[in-house]
């Protein structure tokens, strides 16, 4: 048959009418993160998308944005709470000065293992302290482990003595500034991004991480003694604009939620084989570990009870820390 021309023209536009309808709906959720694209968090949030993308017939989508390149965790945590930014996935210490129950798993030795982490914070306490971002305009969708954060420097930092002094990066949050006062260290906050040259030109003469970002950024280079201090297990979390939120079906939330539920197991996997990778890698690049067994952990611990007081400081935090710590 031959199209009339006013046929052919009818057609085409109600084609470009379908297409725009369906662009106009479709969304890529866009997510920021300070680690490289093939890090154990970004992996996560792309599975994340994939799972999120079938759920919706391809409706809705997630594009990860790494290394920092929409800017340091306090800027992005910002642009999500103003819309400008859907997503973004930061350790909780960028929440301290917001959500208090987020200071909750960064206190200083708290969880007894791994295990005792993965049992609350992927159980009944994560899901409290996940609840708890609402009330600061975010929706808090995942927790994620991170190890635990170590000590490292040009020399070994086995107890007290050895901390003395030191200037040490911390994340931009005040129990982490606390958390070293404590130990008679001296804290300078400033962004991931910024550490690598703060350690090489001497602006600081230590940090504190775990062995996979200890290693991505390589900050053995120059702090190639890593001291096993394991002195917080605070935990990644991703979050998502509330004003964003708002805006979607109940069913695209629900598809959120669950995708983001099942990145969890995926991430832990992820992790663990990071954490093995990065430790070899370290000792290849000429790193040293001191491992836990050298160092003088009870001092750590006892000086650092202030901190918990300080910070669990509310009847219902006292009680979060209490069922954290009741947890068999
Ligand atoms: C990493 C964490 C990042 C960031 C970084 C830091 O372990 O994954 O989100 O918080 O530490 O120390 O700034």
């Amino acid at each position: 048959m031959k199209l009339q021309p006013i046929k052919l023209c009818g057609l085409i536009a109600a084609t470009v009418l379908a297409v725009s309808a369906s662009t106009a709906m479709a969304r890529t959720f866009r997510s920021a993160d300070v680690h490289a694209k093939d890090f154990p968090t970004n992996k996560a949030v792309a599975f994340m998308g994939d799972e999120l993308s079938k759920a919706t017939g391809g409706k809705d989508s997630i594009k990860v944005f790494g290394d920092s390149s929409l800017g340091s965790e306090k800027d992005t945590v910002e642009q999500v709470k103003i819309g400008a930014l859907d997503m973004v996935r930061v350790n909780t210490a960028s929440f301290h000065g917001i959500v208090p129950e987020s200071l909750i798993p960064a206190l200083p030795f708290l969880f007894r293992d791994m295990d005792h982490f993965r049992k609350t914070m992927y159980g009944a306490q994560g899901d409290k302290i996940l609840a708890a971002f609402e009330k600061a305009g975010f929706v808090g969708l995942a927790l994620y482990e991170s190890g635990a954060r170590s000590m490292y420097a040009k020399k070994p930092l086995k107890n007290l003595q050895d901390m003395k002094g030191l200037k040490i990066r911390v994340q931009p949050s005040d129990l982490f500034v606390s958390l070293v006062t404590a130990l008679g260290a001296s804290p300078t906050p400033m962004p991931f991004a910024e550490v690598y040259t703060g350690l090489k030109t001497g602006l600081i003469d230590a940090a504190e991480n775990n062995i996979p970002s200890y290693e991505e950024a390589k900050h053995y280079e120059s702090a190639p003694v890593f001291s096993e201090t394991m002195h917080s297990m605070s935990p990644e979390v991703l979050v998502f604009s509330k004003k964003i939120w708002d805006t979607l079906s109940k069913e695209e939330q629900a598809a959120i939620r669950k995708a983001a539920k099942d990145s969890v197991p995926y991430y832990v996997k992820l992790w663990d084989a990071k954490e093995k990778d990065a430790r070899n890698a370290v000792l290849k690049g000429g790193a040293k570990i001191i491992p836990a067994s050298d160092i003088d952990r009870q001092s750590f611990v006892n000086a650092e009870k202030p901190v918990w007081d300080k910070f669990a400081n509310t009847p219902e935090l006292k009680s979060l820390v209490q069922e954290i710590a009741n947890a068999k």
